[in-house]
C-alpha cells in the first residue's frame, strides 16, 4: 500500500516538473525571435555609403570605408562616367547618366580610382 502511494507520489510529482517545464519549452520560441534581431543589426553595422558623380567630380573625392561595407556610386550628371581603379582592382564599366553602381569592398587598401571617359576625374577610396 505504502509502494503504491509513494508510486502516485512519484507520478505527481512528474506531473508537476512537467507542467513547471512547458512553459520554460515553449519560450524557446519567444528566445528565437529575441535573437532575430540582434542578428538583423549585425548585419546592418555593414554600411552602404554613396558617392555622387556631379559636375564631373566625385563627391565626397575621398571616402574610408570598412570591409564588408557596400559603396554605391550615383551618376547625377549629364553624362556617362565610369569608377575604374587604377590598379584595376575594380571596374564599374560605364555608369550612363541616372544609373549607379555598387560594389560590396572585400579587401584592405587605398584605391585610387578614376574615369576612363575622363581622366582628369580623381577618387580614393580607403578600405580599413
Ligand atoms: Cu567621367
Amino acid at each position: 500500500m505504502s509502494d503504491w502511494f509513494s508510486f502516485k507520489h512519484l507520478l505527481v510529482s512528474i506531473g508537476f516538473m512537467v507542467a513547471m517545464w512547458l512553459p520554460a519549452l515553449l519560450s524557446t520560441e519567444g528566445q528565437a525571435a529575441v535573437a532575430r534581431p540582434a542578428g538583423a543589426a549585425a548585419a546592418s553595422s555593414r554600411r552602404v555609403h554613396i558617392v555622387a558623380i556631379k559636375d564631373m567630380k566625385y563627391q565626397p573625392p575621398t571616402l574610408t570605408v570598412e570591409v564588408g561595407d557596400t559603396v554605391e556610386w550615383k551618376n547625377e550628371d549629364i553624362v556617362s562616367h565610369t569608377v575604374t581603379s587604377v590598379t584595376k582592382a575594380f571596374d564599374s564599366g560605364t555608369i550612363k547618366r541616372g544609373h549607379s553602381w555598387k560594389l560590396v569592398v572585400k579587401k584592405r587598401g587605398t584605391f585610387d580610382y578614376t574615369c576612363t571617359l575622363h581622366p582628369n576625374m580623381k577618387g580614393v577610396l580607403i578600405v580599413r
